[in-house]
């Protein structure tokens, strides 16, 4: 039985990654860095996850000469990009991808639990639940950040999510946007639908048995890049659930 859905956050709740990229810019600018990640670069740069893993990345790459002061720089850096970062949603009022609360009540009118499992940060989720969920708490569990020995494309932080849901991994379906996270989903042995987002279009979506644009709603639906088809371009719980069922006869 499908018992949980556990969604990545950056690119599949929301449309996040453009505001890391101009948090990351503000706080270069304040500090005095003489630095700027175009939209280009930062597509590159995603392919390390976790802000400061990527920070780190860049400094290696682009500034090997002074890499051991800036790292020391490193935390200080990622603490500005996070401010910045919370302000802009706020400014913004950053919203949830096409499909998300539509399916988040589903499931939750239906008993089926809900975990995040993310590379971001903590405060960032909290943020963005609290701007699209006031006073409500969906998420039965979240699992996030610095809390995984291991960022994507390791296992780890799926595997939290996991164990702190107290399920075995074939009764869930992850959500994700990107290759790295396709990975790390696989690797703690979840089933994975991958929704497309606007940094990871030039990514391989392998693995995953669907891949859509997003989840789609009623009267505007996704469309379809591969595997598994979804009944008039919209993924809900009911689908789902026939997806899950066939899936388990076929794992028998
Ligand atoms: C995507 C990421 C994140 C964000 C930045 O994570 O790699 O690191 O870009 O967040 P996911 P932080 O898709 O798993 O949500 O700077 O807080 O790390
Ligand atoms: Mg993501």
């Amino acid at each position: 039985m499908l018992t949980a859905l556990i969604f990545d956050v950056d690119g599949t709740l929301a449309e996040t990654e453009d505001l890391h990229r101009q948090g990351f810019n503000q706080a270069f600018q304040t500090l005095g860095l003489p630095w700027h990640w175009s939209p280009d670069l930062y597509a590159e740069l995603l392919t390390v996850m976790g802000g400061k893993e990527r920070l780190v990345h860049y400094i290696d790459r682009f500034h090997p000469e002074e890499a051991d002061g800036l790292k020391r720089r490193m935390p200080e850096i990622h603490d500005l990009k996070t401010r910045f970062y919370g302000e802009l949603a706020e400014e913004g009022h950053l919203g949830l991808r096409p499909g998300i609360g539509r399916l988040v009540g589903e499931a939750r009118a239906a008993g089926v639990r809900l975990a995040v499992a993310t590379t971001t940060s903590r405060p960032n989720i909290d943020l963005l639940l609290r701007l699209n969920f006031p006073g409500e708490r969906p998420f039965d569990v979240i699992a996030a950040g610095d809390e995984a020995a291991q960022k994507k494309p390791a296992p780890d932080i799926f595997a939290l999510a996991i164990h702190r849901l107290g399920i075995d991994p074939s009764a869930a379906i992850a959500f994700e946007d990107s290759a790295a996270g396709i990975r790390s989903a696989l690797a703690a042995g979840l089933p994975v639908l991958a929704t497309r987002s606007r940094y990871t279009r030039s990514h391989g979506l392998d693995g995953a048995f669907s891949a859509v644009s997003d989840l789609g709603e009623p009267g505007a639906p996704h469309h379809h890049l591969q595997g598994h088809p979804w009944p008039d371009g919209v993924v809900t719980l009911e689908a789902l659930r026939a997806w899950h069922a066939g899936h388990l006869r076929g794992a028998a």
